[in-house]
């Protein structure tokens, strides 16, 4: 695969990098973030890439203590989840330490690094519990995580939140805390618009409706033209 060279002003690692890239999979919950990751790991392993499918909330220390809030089984004194600043700079945290630790290392043995969300989710998630219209709370959320590395490219699974619903019942797995139809529905929005959030990011929008491997024909396509297609 040929390298692009990288756009002015992103801030990056490009001594430590190989010829690695990192890609980031994002969508609402039911998305299918989680399956297409590993199914994207697949075929680029088929084509004898060196792949690291990865994921946020990581598995280091910190992403451990955010998926066990997430699913309430720690909570504050008063019963409840901390709320959504507390949130936001534990997930940015957790992303410190999961570049450090895992994805950093892996793109320099010259790996793609496939993560299962990343910082769009912080500004989606955390902005849209922050219910204040958003906007204030973007900014903020932004620069708590303005020294993560920046992907390159970014793969946003548009479905709508009611096949998204149907997709998270028909799995059964244990409630996540975000998984409210109206919060749900708020962030099919901000997915729609992320373009405009991350404005110097590579994002591509794939339509997430269909089976799954109608769903990876498209992502593996999204992929390739945006990162294999010869410089011009
Ligand atoms: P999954 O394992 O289904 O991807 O869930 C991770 C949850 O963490 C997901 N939704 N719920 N509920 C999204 C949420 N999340 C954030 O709120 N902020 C973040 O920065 C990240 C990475 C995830």
């Amino acid at each position: 695969m040929e390298k692009k060279p990288c756009r002015p002003g992103r801030q990056r690692s490009e001594s430590l990098r190989g010829r690695g890239k990192f890609v980031v999979i994002e969508g609402i919950d039911g998305a299918g973030t989680t399956t297409q990751a590993a199914r994207l790991g697949e075929r680029l392993r088929s084509h004898q890439e060196l792949v690291r499918v990865t994921r946020e909330p990581s598995d280091g220390p910190i992403g451990t203590l955010v998926r066990q809030v997430l699913t309430g089984r720690i909570v504050s004194p008063d019963g409840r989840a901390p709320g959504w600043a507390t949130m936001a700079l534990l997930f940015a945290a957790d992303r410190m330490d999961h570049v450090e630790a895992e994805i950093e290392p892996a793109l320099a043995s010259g790996a793609i690094v496939i993560s299962d969300r990343y910082d769009a989710s912080s500004l989606g998630y955390q902005s849209v519990m922050s219910g204040k219209g958003g906007k204030e709370a973007i900014e903020w959320i932004r620069s708590l995580n303005r020294h993560a590395l920046r992907p390159d490219l970014t793969i946003v699974l548009d479905v709508d939140a009611d096949v998204a619903a149907l997709r998270r019942e028909s799995r059964g797995d244990a409630v996540q805390i975000y998984e409210q139809n109206e919060v749900q529905r708020a962030l099919v929005a901000f997915y729609r618009d992320l373009d405009r959030h991350l404005p110097i990011d590579r994002i591509a929008h794939v339509d997430a409706v269909g089976s799954v491997d109608d769903v990876h024909a498209r992502i593996f396509a999204a992929y390739a033209s945006a990162l294999t297609a010869p410089l011009p």
